[in-house]
């Protein structure tokens, strides 16, 4: 970056509540955190290429963003069925939008479901979420005492957000290639399943049964909003079966 380009880049304060305010009447939110925090916990091989200074946003989708965007996505005429998941066209939309909010800057955007070409995700967002302190990832290593696994059972981890529980998705994140931020403080994420029993119930549950939803309610803190009954019958229909879904949602 040139001397020219970093005094016009807007300072990063305004770039965080640009995107926050633009993000909460969609039912988003999001959270900043440097590239640094993330490359320093995953292997190599998940690193992102930038400097660790770098202004990096997790985007969460919180319940409402299923009646705020997503209904009114399908409904509308860049909705193209029978292309990619209507959720993913969705999501591609609003960060491509949230992107061109900072038309100057270059802002690259890595989805959820962004794979290279040997299948690795580009992003783990469930560590993204951990690092920018917005949803607390819980691993099998996060146990203080034994675990009932055994060793060579694979456990997924699980995050925890402190309003919504299990009722949120972490959707990708925004990089801004030129921002750097050197003075971003970084938040411990809030620990809503605090104690070694409540974190082997939701890694059980999230590992054995997540289509029952009972993983989601793990959690100390009261839970402000979860998934509206449409929502969980959408997610609870396979693909295949969700176009008759959509239709309804169209009328
Ligand atoms: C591949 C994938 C799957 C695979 C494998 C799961 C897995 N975790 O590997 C399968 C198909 C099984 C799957 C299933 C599900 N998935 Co899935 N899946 C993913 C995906 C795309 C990538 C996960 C991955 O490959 N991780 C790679 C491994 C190696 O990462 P890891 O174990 O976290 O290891 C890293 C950390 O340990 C980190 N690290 C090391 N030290 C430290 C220290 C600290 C403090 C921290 C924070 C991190 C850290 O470094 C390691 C990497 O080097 C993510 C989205 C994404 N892009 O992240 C969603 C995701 C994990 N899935 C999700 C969900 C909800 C599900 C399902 C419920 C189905 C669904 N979509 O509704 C089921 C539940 C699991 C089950 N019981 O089957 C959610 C989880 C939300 C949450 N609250 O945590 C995610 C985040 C998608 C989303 N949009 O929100 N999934």
């Amino acid at each position: 970056m040139t001397k020219a380009e970093a005094m016009s880049s807007p300072p990063p304060d305004q770039i965080v509540s640009k995107l926050q305010a633009h993000c909460a009447p969609l039912g988003l939110e999001c959270h900043p955190f440097k590239v640094g925090w993330y490359n320093g916990v995953v292997q190599t091989s998940f690193r992102l290429p930038h400097h660790p200074d770098t202004l990096a946003l997790i985007i969460i989708s919180t319940p409402s963003m299923f009646e705020r965007i997503f209904k009114p996505f399908l409904g509308s005429a860049e909705f193209q069925p029978e292309t990619m998941d209507p959720l993913d066209q969705c999501m591609k939309k609003t960060f491509k939008d949230l992107a061109e909010l900072f038309e100057d800057l270059q802002v690259e955007t890595i989805h959820d479901f962004e794979s290279h070409a040997n299948k690795r995700p580009k992003v783990l967002v469930q560590t993204a979420g951990h690092v920018a302190g917005a949803a607390r990832y819980y691993q099998r290593n996060d146990i203080t005492g034994t675990d009932p696994w055994g060793k060579e059972e694979r456990i997924y981890g699980v995050s925890m957000h402190p309003k919504y529980g299990g009722w949120f998705a972490l959707r990708g994140v925004l990089i801004f290639k030129d921002i750097l931020v050197p003075d971003l403080e970084q938040k411990e994420p809030i620990d809503c399943v605090p104690t070694d029993e409540m974190k082997i119930d939701v890694l059980h549950k999230y590992n054995t049964c997540w289509k029952d939803w009972t993983f989601r309610e793990v959690c100390v803190n009261a839970i402000k909003e979860r998934y509206s009954e449409e929502q969980k019958l959408y997610f609870e229909t396979p693909p295949k079966g969700r176009h008759k879904l959509i239709m309804q949602y169209q009328l």
